[in-house]
């Protein structure tokens, strides 16, 4: 299925020009809000109802913000990536005492962790989300007890008045993004839809980020009459996309399927060693992937990924100075998404240099 090289080019031109334009002009993506003119905290002058320069937010007046950081856990190399963001960026010397809560991929965990922010008396409440299912109760107590609470990463959807703000990645614009750059590489190879038989290893269930990006896919396939051939969650960790993978080509020919769509790095270096272990060359398939890990990243540059839609993990310093902005009671447009673009052949080189992890 894959072509020489230079089609290639041409396909990934083709289907680049069509993403950006998608992104470009039919996107509802709000622009993240304009810098304030200085990072730091406005001055006092600025008529700041807080009980220091750092805001209403900085309850006690000691010009410390307490955040309590509510965090999925360690499945993959985004999480890191993200991780490190945030410990980086809420430091004393940005104003800010991070509490940071590992969920370890557990609900309940999560969920106790913020109950325990509320009880010790954090400032301010970050939760990145491991799935969207049964946050209203805790969300409301964090609200009684006067907590203003961010959502970041992954966005809970219909629970928008429980929070002060959502920035993150507008997931269900990675998957349309995603279908545009499939569709560009279809019509720049003379390929047929019917050709497009897909392997989907989804992310977490019931997470924004693996709605959003299935939402996507299953709309591009309704569009073009794709074919989804087999659907399994490989729960965006490496071992469990290999597993994933490994039982669906106990199931299939090799000439079943010509994509894998991954719904995260780490499953599709999965899916890759599963395919090698059974004598399969993934440069024989369309393999598309998200996040941007540097690993993945260097795929693309070596022909094996065909497509990454980017989803930036290095959200520390931005959400931890929209925090300062709303401190200062500035009303932060909700939500915010971080802007993201298709990694493909044609933009590689820029890429490679600037991708997050390992
Ligand atoms: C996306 C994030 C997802 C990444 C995965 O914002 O929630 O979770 O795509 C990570 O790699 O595990």
């Amino acid at each position: 299925m894959k072509t020489t090289t230079l089609t290639k080019i041409m396909a990934a031109a083709c289907a680049m020009t069509f993403a950006v334009g998608l992104t470009a002009c039919g996107s509802d993506t709000p622009a993240p809000p304009p810098p304030p003119s200085s990072d730091a905290p406005p001055a006092t002058s600025t008529g700041n109802t807080g009980s220091s320069a750092m805001g209403a937010w900085d309850k006690n007046g000691d010009g410390i913000i307490v955040v309590g950081f509510a965090q999925t856990g360690s499945e993959s190399g985004w999480r890191t990536a993200n991780t490190q963001s945030f410990k980086d960026y809420f430091i004393p010397a940005n104003g800010f005492d991070l509490k940071f809560g590992d969920a370890n991929g557990d609900d309940a965990t999560q969920k106790a962790q913020v109950r325990d922010f509320i009880s010790q008396g954090a400032e301010v409440i970050v939760i990145q989300p491991l799935s969207n299912d049964g946050w209203e109760p805790v969300l409301k107590e964090a609200k009684d007890a006067g907590i203003p609470v961010i959502n970041s990463d992954r966005r809970l959807q219909g629970l928008d008045q429980y929070y002060e703000f959502f920035f993150g990645s507008d997931m269900r614009g990675e998957g349309d993004r995603a279908v545009a750059w499939l569709e560009g590489y279809i019509a720049a190879n003379n390929l047929s839809n019917s050709d497009i038989k897909i392997i989907h290893l989804q992310g977490q269930m019931g997470s924004d980020a693996q709605a959003g990006r299935t939402e996507g896919l299953e709309a591009g396939v309704q569009k073009n009459g794709w074919t989804i051939l087999k659907q399994q969650t490989g729960e965006f960790a490496r071992d469990k996309g290999q597993a994933a993978m490994a039982a669906i080509l106990s199931s299939v020919q090799p000439t079943d399927f010509t994509v894998v769509w991954g719904e995260n790095d780490d499953m599709v270096y999965g899916a890759i060693d599963a395919m090698t272990a059974v004598g399969l060359d993934p440069k024989d398939y369309i393999v598309i992937s998200f996040d941007g890990n540097k690993s993945a990243v260097q795929m693309v540059k070596d022909g094996i990924i065909d497509a990454i839609a980017e989803c930036n993990p290095l959200l520390g310093e931005q959400v931890g100075k929209l925090i300062l902005r709303a401190s200062q009671g500035e009303k932060i447009p909700s939500p915010t998404f971080s802007q993201e673009e298709v990694i493909d052949s044609t933009n590689v080189d820029a890429k490679l240099p600037i991708a997050f992890g390992s």
